[in-house]
């Protein structure tokens, strides 16, 4: 036995009494117990060492962190893959099905999520202090099923089996309250909460790759304060006994509840901000034990980073404690705090820059809310001052624009909290996520913070961890690059990546870049056929559109394509046939569980594919699948298989996309408009080597008040015609789909499909053109790679790191 054998059966014998008749879920089970030992020495050893230097950490707070599995990742960035793979096969077994054992913590919705992910991955690879800060959801995002070609939900139950990469803190919990009332005493502001509960810690180690750091994940958990009420319960009240345990439980139970009733909104609510007063108390116990009240040095030893507005109530909180706890006058602590804090913004979506109605925040944060309306005071203040040059009904218009309580424009008396405004005024920077996006907070969204304060505007183009996004995911496509360019560098440097240019017209390297990917497609055809009992044929297109389902990424676009393609190649003559470059076409993500519109784009997706996947006449050169349950581990077989990838939003909708870049970094082709960081990506690996269509940002808003006018193009008429006419069924279904896009006479279609439709079959024309020519496909694949160097991560948090957050490396010894 190796000794990392003789760890596993240890584990399996003391942790879960087996010492024989194991399945695979134990040898899982009995191998992540054994890295976690690895792994908390390396924690433990980079804790004790930061704890030491004392430098200063960057928190990351964010309510979602879509971790995806650990195991072979904690692995692979421990550098333990040889002893583990040695003993797996020892023992008769293969490390990717033990793999596949492990749930996926699925904390996240999307990209927001895995980009929190993928950030802290680089912050431990760059030996940066820095933690992560969320919430341990019990329940993380729903698993998808897909009945009779709609999706349902149903809980994704993470943790029942025990989570070998989390440790309890016991002994680290704070009090959180919620509501009650404030009073004033010898000039001092009380707030007593009506509820409390109980935040207790929970530590998720992060391996750096090929380095001596391990950083952190504290997730908190909501506890009871009082776990069960004794007295209730002996006098015979055994609902109230439980009462006070249910009601602490909800707010760490579900990744963002439905938040469509009311009692859903007041539930988001509870949870930032439980998130965010745990994370802050921690913070500030930790500051305390070593420098007292010296708050002023404070901004030197923490900051904070806002993923989103989710976490904006922290600015509130920090004011609170540091003036209703700390004793700090109210000058000082804002000095603090505007310091401390910086803001990313990741959507112009209306829908997602939050706003809290005053009524919900005054009864739920009372202290918070009589907070933010200082700062509003003051801040409205000091926009009177500065714009006293105007005439005052301009000067009131813009006030009221820039206040950040303002009238709810479509609920009557209703005052609400914009939280985005919240989060710019208090912020020391504020970016976006794409050099496009960072542009349209500062012309758009954000358009008269940024006159008023330019240098608070910045642009952190997003990246993805090369580790889990190409090393790990795709071993095949690693080791030929590795063995190409002679070492592998290109994990942690990955503009190593631009030496493969070379080989962009090399024959002999050419055939073994193709068959890498075909292995791959053959690993993605064997899931298809598990799921859906379909061969598919290895010699198509794999054109592939992973993302949550949304009308301005318009996968509804990409179905009406896929719909005209059929009805063509129903045309054709069996000879004509001969010359169509088959396709596999697949779906995947998830809709929002109250988005009844995205609803309906899944259920015309299965419906096309009910039909298409079945017709004799073009099943060898047409399919479209909808993959069920689309996650992190699906995303890790789908992206290196992939040959076309649809990045299709309509300009000036989706902040970056991250899918992009781990498609590009995979040799994937991509269809794509101007939008989001494909324009970087087209800088990088070459406009001509994309599938570019579609208007651009600037023409958008023009478009949108031409749209009652347009002519729509023949095809998109057909196309509508037969969805309307019934033939996937579901007419009255399909009916609002249908409006949402082709009446544009009552001003539908924002999202501009029927705009952009044309020049998208032109596209993907295009496309079926450059895939006959084999040599000038791979060519491209190659140079999508060779592109890819400015979209790791790691040169994201480089930049954070020296212009927002200001934190310096620091590695710990050796263990
Ligand atoms: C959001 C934006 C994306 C962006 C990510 C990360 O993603 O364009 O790439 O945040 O910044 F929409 P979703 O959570 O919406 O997928």
């Amino acid at each position: 036995m190796t000794p990392i054998q003789k760890e596993v059966a240890s584990k399996l014998r003391y942790l879960l009494g087996k010492s024989k008749d194991y399945d695979l879920k134990d040898i899982y089970q009995g191998t992540a117990w054994s890295v976690r030992e690895h792994l908390i020495d390396s924690f433990e050893n980079t804790q004790d060492y930061w704890t030491e230097k004392d430098p200063k950490f960057v928190y990351y707070l964010s309510a979602e962190f879509l971790m995806g599995r650990s195991l072979l990742n904690t692995i692979y960035n421990l550098g333990l893959e040889g002893e583990y793979g040695k003993a797996m096969q020892q023992m008769g077994y293969k490390m990717e099905e033990v793999a596949d054992q492990e749930h996926n913590a699925a904390l996240g919705n999307g990209g927001l999520g895995r980009l929190a992910a993928c950030f802290l991955d680089s912050i431990a690879t760059l030996d940066l202090p820095g933690w992560g800060y969320g919430i341990r959801y019990q329940y993380g995002m729903f698993k998808q099923l897909i009945k009779d070609g709609y999706q349902s939900e149903v809980p994704d139950i993470w943790l029942t089996e025990g989570n070998p990469w989390e440790v309890k803190r016991h002994d680290i919990c704070f009090e959180v309250g919620f509501s009650g009332k404030t009073s004033s005493s010898n000039g001092k502001t009380v707030w007593t909460p009506a509820e409390k509960v109980m935040a207790v810690a929970y530590d998720n180690p992060i391996p750096g790759y090929n380095t001596t750091t391990t950083s952190n994940l504290r997730l908190w958990d909501a506890e009871p304060i009082t776990e069960f009420d004794l007295e209730a319960f002996n006098s015979g009240d055994y609902e109230k006994a439980v009462e006070e345990r249910e009601r602490a439980l909800a707010i760490s139970a579900v990744l963002y509840p439905n938040d469509s009733t009311p009692e859903g909104k007041e539930l988001r609510l509870k949870q930032q901000y439980f998130f965010v007063s745990a994370s802050l108390q921690d913070v500030m116990t930790r500051f305390k034990a070593v420098h007292g009240d010296n708050w002023r040095l404070f901004p030197e030893k923490a900051c904070f980073q806002l993923n989103d507005t989710h976490p904006t109530i922290a600015v509130a909180e920090l004011m609170r404690l540091l003036v209703d706890e700390e004793g700090l006058d109210w000058e000082a602590a804002w000095s603090i705090t505007t310091k401390c804090v910086n803001y990313t913004n990741h959507t112009v979506m209306p829908e997602a820059l939050e706003k809290w109605p005053v009524r919900v925040l005054a009864k739920m944060l009372p202290r918070h809310m009589e907070i933010i309306e200082i700062i509003n005071a003051g801040w409205t203040k000091f926009l009177e001052d500065k714009y006293s040059g105007l005439k005052a009904a301009e000067r009131d218009q813009l006030v009221e624009r820039m206040s950040i309580i303002q009238e709810n424009p479509w609920v009557k008396d209703e005052m609400q909290v914009n939280m985005a405004y919240l989060a710019v005024v208090s912020s020391s920077a504020v970016n976006g996520v794409a050099y496009i996006h960072s542009e349209i907070v500062k012309a758009d969204i954000f358009n008269d913070f940024y006159k008023l304060f330019p240098e608070k505007f910045q642009n952190k183009t997003n990246g993805v961890t090369p580790r889990r996004w190409l090393a790990f995911c795709n071993p095949g496509l690693s080791k030929l690059i590795t063995d190409t360019l002679g070492s592998d560098n290109w994990i942690t440097d990955t503009y190593e990546l631009s030496k493969l240019a070379k080989y962009a017209d090399d024959k002999a390297f050419h055939k073994k870049w193709r068959a890498v990917k075909q292995d791959n497609k053959a690993r993605l055809a064997a899931v298809i056929k598990e799921t859906f009992g379909d061969d598919v044929p290895l010699n198509a297109l794999f054109d592939i559109q992973i993302k949550r389902i949304h009308e301005y990424k318009r996968q509804y676009m990409n179905v009406l394509s896929i719909i005209w393609r059929y009805k063509q190649l129903k045309k054709m003559t069996p000879e004509e046939r001969k010359k169509v470059v088959p396709r596999v076409c697949m779906f995947g993500g998830k809709a929002a569980s109250a988005y009844d519109m995205a609803k309906r784009i899944i259920h015309l997706a299965v419906k096309v594919g009910d039909l298409i996947n079945k017709d004799p006449d073009t099943r060898d050169l047409l399919r479209c699948y909808f993959l069920p349950d689309y996650n992190v581990s699906l995303a890790e077989i789908i992206i290196p298989a992939s040959e076309l990838s649809q990045h299709i939003s309509t300009a000036g909708t989706e902040a970056s996309g991250t899918s992009n870049m781990k498609f590009q970094m995979n040799g994937c082709l991509i269809i794509g408009t101007m939008d989001g960081a494909n324009i970087e990506i087209a800088e990088e690996s070459g406009k001509e080597n994309m599938f570019v269509f579609g208007v651009d940002a600037d023409d958008v808003p023009q478009l949108r008040k031409e749209r009652k006018n347009l002519k729509t193009d023949k095809r998109f008429d057909e196309i509508m015609a037969d969805i309307e006419g019934g033939m996937f069924g579901d007419k009255e279904y399909f009916k609002p789909l249908v409006d949402s896009i082709s009446n544009m006479k009552v001003g539908n279609d924002w999202f501009l499909v029927a705009n952009d439709f044309a020049s998208y079959l032109d596209a993907q024309e295009e496309v079926d053109r450059v895939y006959k020519d084999v040599d000038e496909w791979t060519r491209r694949s190659i140079m999508y790679t060779a592109g890819s160097g400015k979209f790791s991560s790691d040169r994201t948090i480089v930049e954070y790191a020296k212009d927002i957050w200001h934190v310096q490396p620091l590695k710990p010894p050796a263990l």
